[in-house]
């Protein structure tokens, strides 16, 4: 990119974090890399803990109505599809239109691929005869990768676990393991709970969803068997994945705390968003069948089934932990993997760079 350029990103908060939080991580990416971003939000809110110190390079705009009437940049991306306000996109129709992205959900699925970077042409509307790009993180070279900001791997591989905890005020007893739970409503947290707690395990509860539910099972104490629990206030986003870092298995959920597990090279499950007639279920399988690719049959099978049963999807009351360090292993190849993909924020740049 010779010059920077002048991006206008915007985010429709539809409920949860992640339309925020995939909206910043990528706004501050770009910033990182020299670009002038302008983050048009219709719920901010999230960002007072999320990023309480903002970002240079990044504005942050209330996506209201009426919309401050500002001249369209360079680059124009919506995120997940979330529909520009029209008298926007109006202003997009110029001689040298804005290039225009939507920034589509993380996906493992092979349509991804199939629909990564087609164009839109808009034949009617305020933004006729302007073209709409289609981008998609995903996990092939065929995708524009996951965010992945530079360094990434060499922070994780510098991180002091011991250190980060003992500031959370939690000493790994001998032989503990650390778990992280972030998730959405869970009907066998319970007795997935009880399992954990056969072995000495100190969970790290974020809050709201996770922290009610597991305050509802295990009541103000937070303990049972070998299991205590810690909850956690909410982090800003670089602390979250700290948390993620420091762990020896992560619950994540969603889109961006799911692609930050992976980048955490530890074991993790993923509470997938639900959807209606188990959709999610043929989600959840196309990324397991990319990730379990090396595992053995036996690893692959164990933590199939665990997924399977933290959706819902299959009935594990009570289930069988794999075999921890194998499948750190694993996790580690995968990261590795993926850190030899484009990272999606210079897909972005370079896409944009081919338009001319
Ligand atoms: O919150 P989510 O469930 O968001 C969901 C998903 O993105 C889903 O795809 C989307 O359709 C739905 O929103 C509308 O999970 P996700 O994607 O992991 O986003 C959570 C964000 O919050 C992520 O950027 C991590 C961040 N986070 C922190 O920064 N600090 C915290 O303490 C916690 C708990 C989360």
């Amino acid at each position: 990119m010779t010059q920077p350029l002048r991006w206008d990103l915007f985010c429709h908060v539809i409920d949860n974090f992640g339309d925020v939080g995939v909206s910043w991580r990528l706004a501050i990416d770009l910033a990182r890399r020299g670009q002038q971003v302008r983050l048009w939000i219709d719920d901010p809110s999230a960002l007072a803990w999320m990023a309480p110190q903002g970002h240079a390079g990044v504005e942050v705009l209330r996506w209201a109505d009426p919309l401050p009437d500002r001249e369209p940049g360079d680059v124009v991306v919506e995120t997940f599809g979330c529909q520009l306000p029209e008298g926007f996109v109006r202003r997009m129709v110029r001689p040298r239109p804005p290039v225009w992205i939507n920034f589509e959900y993380l996906s493992a699925e092979s349509y991804v691929e199939r629909s990564h970077g087609l164009p839109s042409p808009q034949l009617e509307g305020p933004g006729q005869g302007l073209t709409k790009w289609f981008l998609y993180p995903g996990f092939t070279p065929a995708t524009a990768g996951l965010i992945r900001e530079p360094g990434l791997p060499a922070r994780r591989a510098a991180f002091d676990a011991a250190d980060w905890l003992a500031r959370q005020g939690v000493v790994r007893q001998p032989g503990e393991r650390v778990v992280s739970l972030f998730c959405y409503d869970n009907p066998v947290l319970p007795g997935w709970l009880t399992s954990l707690a056969a072995q000495p395990t100190v969970l790290l509860v974020t809050p709201d969803k996770a922290a009610r539910q597991v305050t509802a099972a295990l009541g103000n104490g937070g303990r049972t068997g070998a299991l205590r629990t810690v909850t956690l206030p909410y982090l800003p986003q670089e602390e979250f994945d700290h948390l993620l870092w420091a762990s020896d298995l992560n619950f994540v959920r969603g889109e961006d705390s799911f692609s930050r597990a992976q980048w955490a090279a530890a074991p993790f499950i993923w509470h997938i968003y639900p959807q209606v007639d188990d959709f999610h279920a043929v989600k959840l399988d196309a990324f397991l069948n990319r990730y379990l690719t090396t595992a053995s049959p036996a690893l692959a099978a164990r933590i199939r089934a665990l997924w399977w049963g933290w959706n819902g999807l299959d009935d594990v009351p009570h289930p069988v932990w794999p075999d921890l360090p194998a499948w750190r292993v694993l996790a580690r190849d995968w990261s590795g993997q993926l850190a030899t993909l484009p990272d999606a924020t210079d897909s972005l740049l370079r896409f944009v760079a081919g338009r001319g």
